[in-house]
């Protein structure tokens, strides 16, 4: 970590301005509005968990943390399902949702991963992570694949449904819809042949006039966290470059790769997942977010020893991350999960970790 980078030193308001992702300079503002840098990882067992906890913990926090693989009753539905669910809730109460899915294989099929298939993670997650073992090429295929998706959903599909009697041109050329059968093609009843009726599908493209991607969402749509507009459109990456696990296998090599691979696009590449700050060349001002963070149990000496959870997860306080290892937002889970009551214990970290940045900046 270099000690002396200037962003060690700068209000997360000011880093705002000068942050390149759109994403960013959101983030900073939200976290500098909610006197938050604090993450939860959400990792419970079902979407009704989720949904409840995003819901009572929202209010204290700027992130909230999914690993969408190991929710049970995940709906997917791109329409009315979880991760449209989890928007609405991101909206009323002001965070963020980054889905760690360490994406980590060759271009093609990230881009797949992260746009398509069952659980469509870029439409819901503002923000999600990749291993880059795989190389560079695959930040820039994820890169890639957000501009493209961004660039579409700038329309929205309207879908209009009709039903109606079919004419044999319909199933010959495969072309365009035609309802107006003519006398024709009818026999007395109005029929064709043995087909009664056909539905048919017809779609086109809007412009979308909001950046909300849950239009359809019936519950809380219209509730929106005062004080800051929504979120841009933008998507963005975090870089796994440090690991909190014990016996961690990721070099100093691999960590100067990310952060090279950060710099080479930093129009996508918001910041790390990290254990310490990054920041090095002068106009560096990525995002540090740090998982393997708790608190010892209240009335015991706050910055005191935190045991790890005898699976290779090893802890530091929020003092020691944000004050002395200078990075930004620290990712919660069981710390607050498995608390007695999760609401108030989010609150305690978010007061921590509040308190660690203004040390910080002395
Ligand atoms: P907990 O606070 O309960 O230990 O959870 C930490 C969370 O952060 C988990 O979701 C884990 O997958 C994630 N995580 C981590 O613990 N260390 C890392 O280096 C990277 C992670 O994503």
């Amino acid at each position: 970590m270099s000690d002396r980078h200037p962003t060690l030193l700068q209000p997360y308001s000011e880093r705002a301005k000068t942050a390149t992702h759109p994403l960013s300079r959101y983030l900073f503002r939200l976290m500098d509005l909610k006197a938050s840098n604090l993450c939860l990882s959400a990792d419970v067992t079902t979407a009704r968990e989720l949904l409840a906890l995003a819901d009572k913990v929202g209010p204290s926090i700027v992130v909230l943390k999914t690993h969408y693989d190991l929710i049970s009753g995940w709906d997917y539905n791109p329409q009315t399902g979880t991760g449209v669910k989890l928007a609405a809730l991101a909206r009323k109460h002001g965070f963020l949702i980054f889905e760690d899915r360490k994406f980590v294989d060759i271009g093609k099929t990230v881009q797949m991963q992260y746009t398509a298939g069952t659980a469509r993670i870029i439409e819901w997650a503002h923000i999600t992570n990749a291993n880059i073992d795989a190389g560079k090429e695959m930040v820039r295929a994820m890169a890639e694949a957000a501009a493209n998706w961004k660039a579409r959903i700038h329309y929205e599909v309207k879908t209009s449904v009709s039903v109606g009697t079919p004419v044999a041109g319909q199933f010959e050329d495969g072309g365009e819809e035609n309802n107006n059968a003519t006398d024709d093609d009818r026999d007395a009843d109005g029929r064709k042949g043995s087909i009664v009726s056909i539905t048919t599908v017809t779609q086109s493209f809007e412009p979308a006039d909001s950046p909300r991607l849950a239009k359809t969402n019936e519950h809380g749509d219209e509730l929106v966290f005062p004080g800051i507009e929504e979120p841009p459109m933008d998507r963005g990456l975090l870089l796994l470059a440090q690991m909190s696990s014990k016996g961690c296998l990721m070099t100093k090599d691999y960590t100067q790769a990310c952060v090279e691979a950060a710099r080479e696009h930093k129009g996508f590449v918001m910041g790390y997942v990290a254990q310490e700050a990054l920041n090095s060349a002068p106009d560096d001002n990525f995002i540090h977010m740090t998982p393997g963070c708790k608190l010892p149990p209240p009335g015991e000496e706050e910055n005191g020893h935190v045991e790890g959870d005898g699976l290779g997860q090893q802890y530091n306080t929020p003092a020691k991350l944000i004050n002395i290892l200078g990075t930004d937002i620290v990712i919660v889970g069981r710390g607050i999960i498995q608390a007695a009551d999760p609401p108030s214990e989010a609150e305690r970290y978010r007061r921590k970790a509040w308190k660690a940045y203004l040390s910080r900046l002395g």
